[in-house]
C-alpha cells in the first residue's frame, strides 16, 4: 500500500462500531479465508479463538485498500501472529494451506453441514456428529429424537438453503403487512437485518413491528400468524413470547417473536399487485397441481413496544458482529449495558431513553452509523 493508505491503517480505530464498514471492500479472499478459521474454531468451542478471527475479519472488511505485503497490516488492531500468517500465505501463494485442510476435513464439512439446519446450533451439531452422524440421511434414517423446529428444518432444507431475493423479501414484506393491517391498519413494519444493511441475498427475511399505543400490540401477532396460517401461508411457526425478566446486562432478547417458515408461491413474480388468493383461484388445474410450486423462505417476526423501538431496531439490524461490537463498547468504554430494549448507565443507574438510532448513538458518545456501514 502507498503511504497515504499506512497512515490511514494507523488511524483504523478499535472497535467495530467505530469503523464504517460497507458491504463491498477489497480483500475478499483474506476475509473469507478468516472467516472459515473463525466458523472452524467456533464448532470446535474454541470460542475465544473464533471471536480473535471474527475481529481481525472485521478490521480488514473497512480497509480502504487491497492488502500488498505485511507491511500493510503492521499496525491494525486485532491483526495477531496467526492473522498475519494466513495473509502472507494468500499473498505469496493464493491460498493458505491451514484453510485448506480446514476446508477439506470432515469434522468442518459435516458440522457446516448440520449447523445449516433450521434449528440446529454448534452444541447438537457436535453432539450428533460424535454419535456418528455424517449426513443429512445419516438424521433421516436414524431414530433420532427431533425438535419440531429441527423437522421443519430438515423436511424444507433445499428451499432454505437457496438465498432469499430482495424482490422475494418484498413479497414477504407485503403479505406480513397485510396480515397486521387487517387486525391493526397503522401498524409500523420495518425490514430489519441484512436486507436493511443492503444486502441484496439473505438466508431469510426480519422484520420488526410496532404501534405508538402498547395496546395495540397485545395479541396482535398471534392473530396475523392465524390469518396467515388460515390462508395456507404458514409452513412452520414458534412463538417465544416477551419475557420482562430480561437482564439488564444480558444480550438476552427478550421481545415477542415468531420464528417461521413461510411458503411463496412461485406465481407471485407474475401477479405481484394482486391478491395471491385471486390469483390461486384463476390458475388452471395443471398449474395447481405441480407438485412444488411454491418455495420455502425462513421469516423472523419481532414485537417491540413503542419506547424500546428504537433499541429493538438497531438491535436487529446487525450484523452480529457490530451488534457484539456495540455492547462491547459500551460496557467497557461508557460503562453502560446495551440490549435491544435499551440502555443502562451502570454508574448512574438509570436507563436512557432514545426516539431514533441517532439519539442511541448520542447517548453513547459515537458518530452515527447508517445501516449499510454497519456491515462489520
Ligand atoms: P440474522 O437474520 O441471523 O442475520 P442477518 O439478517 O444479518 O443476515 P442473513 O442475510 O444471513 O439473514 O440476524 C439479524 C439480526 O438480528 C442480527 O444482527 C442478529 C439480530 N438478533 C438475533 O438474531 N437474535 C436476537 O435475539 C437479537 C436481539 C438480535
Ligand atoms: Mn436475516
Ligand atoms: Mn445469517
Ligand atoms: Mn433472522
Amino acid at each position: 500500500g502507498s503511504t497515504e493508505s499506512f497512515d490511514n491503517v494507523t488511524q483504523i480505530p478499535s472497535y467495530a462500531c467505530q469503523r464504517r464498514t460497507s458491504l463491498l471492500h477489497q480483500n475478499k479472499e483474506i476475509t473469507d479465508a478468516l472467516e472459515i478459521l473463525a466458523l472452524s474454531a467456533s464448532f470446535q468451542g474454541s470460542e475465544a479463538r473464533s471471536l480473535a478471527f471474527a475481529r481481525s475479519t472485521s478490521v480488514l472488511k473497512c480497509l480502504p485498500f487491497k492488502l500488498q505485503s505485511l507491511q500493510d497490516v503492521k499496525d491494525l488492531p486485532w491483526c495477531g501472529n496467526h492473522c498475519k500468517r494466513v495473509i502472507q500465505e494468500i499473498l505469496e501463494d493464493g491460498v493458505c494451506m491451514e484453510v485448506e485442510l480446514v476446508k477439506d476435513s470432515e469434522q468442518y464439512q459435516s458440522m457446516k453441514l448440520l449447523t445449516s439446519i433450521f434449528g440446529v446450533g454448534v452444541h447438537t451439531a457436535k453432539k450428533w456428529y460424535q454419535e456418528g452422524v455424517r449426513s443429512l440421511s445419516d438424521l433421516n434414517n436414524n431414530k433420532r429424537k427431533l425438535t419440531a423446529e429441527q423437522r421443519a428444518g430438515l423436511l424444507h432444507y433445499k428451499d432454505l438453503q437457496q438465498h432469499v431475493t430482495r424482490e422475494e423479501a418484498e413479497w414477504v414484506e407485503h403479505l406480513v403487512v397485510r396480515a397486521l393491517q387487517s387486525y391493526v391498519p397503522d401498524v409500523q413494519v420495518t425490514m430489519t437485518g441484512g436486507f436493511r444493511r443492503g444486502k441484496e441475498v439473505g438466508h431469510d427475511v426480519d422484520f420488526l413491528i410496532t404501534h405508538p399505543k402498547e395496546e395495540a400490540l397485545n395479541g396482535l401477532l398471534k392473530k396475523a400468524i392465524s390469518w396467515l396460517e388460515s390462508k395456507g401461508y404458514l409452513l412452520y411457526h414458534h412463538v417465544k413470547a416477551r419475557s420482562q425478566s430480561f437482564s439488564k446486562s444480558s444480550t438476552m432478547d427478550g421481545h415477542e417473536t415468531c420464528y417461521s417458515i413461510v411458503s411463496l408461491p412461485n406465481y407471485y413474480k407474475h401477479n405481484w399487485d394482486c391478491e395471491a388468493e385471486e390469483t390461486l383461484k384463476n390458475l388452471d388445474n395443471s398449474e395447481k397441481e405441480t407438485s412444488h410450486n411454491w418455495r420455502a423462505i425462513r421469516v423472523d417476526l419481532v414485537v417491540a413496544p413503542y419506547s424500546e423501538y428504537s433499541y429493538a431496531l438497531l438491535g436487529w439490524t446487525g450484523s452480529k458482529h457490530f451488534e457484539r461490537e456495540l455492547r462491547r463498547y459500551s460496557f467497557e468504554v461508557k460503562k453502560m449495558s446495551l440490549s435491544s430494549h435499551g440502555l443502562f448507565d451502570n454508574e448512574k443507574k438509570c436507563l436512557l431513553p432514545a426516539a431514533s438510532e441517532e439519539e442511541v448513538f448520542a447517548h453513547l458518545g459515537l458518530p452515527f452509523l447508517l445501516p449499510f456501514d454497519r456491515n462489520a
